[in-house]
């Protein structure tokens, strides 16, 4: 019983690097942002360097969204950026490093827009990176 019992261990311990690439490759998916009761459309994004998790939301338009910027890095701040003409927002944040922030809008129009970091360091821009990410408003 105790063989079987450390055997169960191994499988699992052999198998949770498996999901754990899995799991990751199902971040990079669209993510549709949920509502709260209270009519919000909520969702934590994990801001590390250099990428944004989830990276691809999904939101209605016409309904206010709050997106809480989780820090997870222990020096360096990051930055949450939509700056597209077409999308009608205008964010422009400073995500200080291991901290929260909170950013919130109401997206007045449908269509496809990309968030991003302006930060730069002594190796180029974190845009540069690959820090960005996609929010897509639909009715
Ligand atoms: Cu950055």
């Amino acid at each position: 019983m105790i063989r079987l019992a450390a055997l169960t261990i191994i499988l699992l311990l052999a198998f949770i690097p498996i999901y754990s690439v899995f799991s990751e490759s199902a971040d990079s998916a669209p993510k549709v942002v949920p509502t709260s009761e209270d009519g919000v459309q909520r969702i934590d994004i994990v801001v590390d360097s250099y990428s944004y998790n989830p990276g691809h939301i999904v939101v209605t338009v016409d309904k206010p969204v709050e997106l809480n910027l989780r820090s997870v890095t222990s020096v360096v701040p990051h930055s949450f950026v939509i700056d597209d003409p077409e999308s009608g927002i205008e964010i422009k944040e400073t995500v200080p490093s291991g901290k929260d922030l909170m950013v919130s809008f109401t997206p007045g129009q449908t269509g496809t827009f990309k968030f991003y970091c302006s930060k730069s360091g002594i190796f180029g821009s974190h845009l540069d990176k690959g820090m960005e990410g996609t929010i897509k408003v639909v009715e």
